[in-house]
């Protein structure tokens, strides 16, 4: 553990590579006075003493609301070409379902308009987990309307933002809204609920992504190109045996525990229309029954298959006579982990792409990844952030390894774009390029901004040589200085 990667001696991702950085509408916007939009799940979660570090909320965040322009121009001195971003349902809708708010849609109309008249192409999501608080209080995903609500609210913002956006994603990590969320009681709303119960919320959700794939084919104005973002939950082999890769392929798509980590609950009804068979055995009479025509509404074509993917786990072939395939390799001690105790498995990206490609034969793009820190800017107002650096090296070399052994990955887009607010962990922890100081709303960009402008502009070339530390090796001083003011 890892495994000792076939590293490609040269990498070059190919030239329609779609490269860029992610972000969300709650973790940066602000802008959350109720002229200006409704309330979500996540503002009431937030007002509870202790739900979030500190009492962190996102109501200003990193007030993207009032200074997109600013960072716009920022991704354009970083040198993205591809932005993706999510828009918050009560700011497009404040009720969730009804009148559109139109001071909502005029903000995500500023914000294309601003990224295309600098060369990037928008890449929009429309649920990144801001359910509103309206309709959560009328049972939220576990009613069933959840899905014609989630399509009228998708219909709105594609009817009036199709004409320039063509990528759309319908949602983000169901595993985590629904186990964290409705599970687990740690991220909004904060329930705990028994499993009948969340299998229902997640059925819904998967009807709410089928109701958003339709509404989005119905209403784009120029030909969409669809897909969605879950989790991938990914086990990787110890090496390339391919005993120990069947093993790990085994392992990333089986349901061995009550509860919704894992791929194939929410992928095989989305791609290929049916609950697992081993998911239906477990879960056995928990699981909701519903009317035939769910599936035929959950399993829409999709063009291609997100997947966020962070961290990973390494097992190898179990003895025969094992009670499963696999098991599990523990890592070393003092193995690399981030500021969230995530191990750092790089092979995570060379073998969860692959298996997920495997599967569905959907192309891949990797709509996520990236690692965290308590990053601030030192005295000489410079931010090397190396362990983000050679994270994210790794992962993409890996992910060359991952194109080398056949699978067909069309994209990646680093989490994060800036420092934000990181759910119940508030602002304690650091996922962006760029970082920025709460108090006085300052971006500076971190060395791993302009060391992945050259890793964009080189297709990946650059990902053999060695790091520099020097921030004006990777980009031109000016540059520095337009953005940093
Ligand atoms: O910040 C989150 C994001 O909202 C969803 N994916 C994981 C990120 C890091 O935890």
């Amino acid at each position: 553990m890892p495994t000792p990667s076939t590293r490609p001696r040269s990498v070059q991702f190919a030239p329609d590579f779609a490269w860029g950085v992610a972000t969300s509408s709650y973790q940066i916007e602000g802008g959350s006075s109720p002229d200006l939009r409704g309330e979500s799940v996540w503002d009431s979660f937030c007002r509870k003493p202790g739900a979030v570090f500190e009492n962190h909320h996102g109501g200003v965040a990193c007030d993207h609301y009032n200074r997109y322009a600013e960072d716009v121009r920022i991704l354009k001195a970083m040198g993205v070409k591809n932005y993706r971003l999510s828009i918050m349902w009560p700011r497009v809708m404040k009720e969730g379902t009804g009148q559109v708010n139109a001071a909502g849609l005029a903000f995500y109309d500023r914000l294309i308009d601003c990224l295309l008249e600098h060369g990037i192409t928008p890449w929009v999501t429309l649920f990144h987990w801001e359910y509103p608080l309206a309709l959560y209080n009328r049972g939220g995903w576990l009613n069933r309307d959840s899905a014609e609500w989630f399509g009228q609210y998708a219909t709105a913002v594609v009817e009036r933002l199709s004409d320039r956006v063509t990528n759309w994603m319908t949602i983000n990590e169901p595993q985590v809204f629904l186990q964290l969320g409705h599970a687990d009681g740690k991220h909004a709303p904060g329930v705990q609920l028994p499993l009948r119960e969340t299998l229902l919320a997640s059925h819904n959700a998967l009807r709410a992504h089928g109701r958003g794939v339709q509404a989005i084919r119905a209403a784009a104005k120029r030909p969409a190109t669809v897909g969605w973002a879950p989790v991938g939950h990914v086990s990787y082999p110890i090496d390339n045996d391919p005993a120990n890769v069947d093993a790990a392929r085994a392992a990333t798509f089986a349901i061995t525990q009550k509860q919704l980590w894992n791929n194939t609950w929410f992928a095989d009804p989305v791609c290929l229309g049916c609950y697992p068979e081993d998911g239906l055995r477990l879960y056995g009479s928990e699981v909701p029954s519903h009317p035939v025509a769910d599936m035929d509404l959950i399993n829409q074509k999709l063009d291609f298959y997100g997947v966020n993917i962070y961290s990973g786990a390494c097992v190898q072939a179990a003895p025969a006579g094992s009670a499963t395939p696999w098991q599990s390799v523990a890592a070393p001690q003092g193995h690399g982990r981030n500021t969230m105790d995530w191990l750092l498995a790089p092979d995570a990206l060379r073998y969860g792409p692959r298996f997920l490609w495997e599967r569905y034969r959907l192309p891949i793009i990797i709509t996520e990844n990236g690692t965290c820190s308590t990053d601030w800017v030192d005295l000489d107002g410079r931010m090397l952030d190396l362990q983000r650096i050679d994270y994210t090296r790794r992962y993409l070399l890996a992910l060359a390894d991952a194109v080398d052994d056949g699978t067909n990955v069309k994209g990646y887009f680093h989490w994060s774009f800036l420092d934000n607010f990181e759910w119940a962990e508030g602002y304690k922890q650091r996922f962006g390029m760029v970082h920025v100081n709460y108090a006085t709303q300052r971006r500076t960009p971190k060395l791993s901004a302009w060391w992945y402008r050259r890793v964009m502009q080189s297709r990946g070339a650059s990902l053999t040589e060695p790091v520099l530390l020097d921030a004006n090796a990777y980009a031109p001083q000016q540059e520095h200085a337009d953005v940093v003011r």
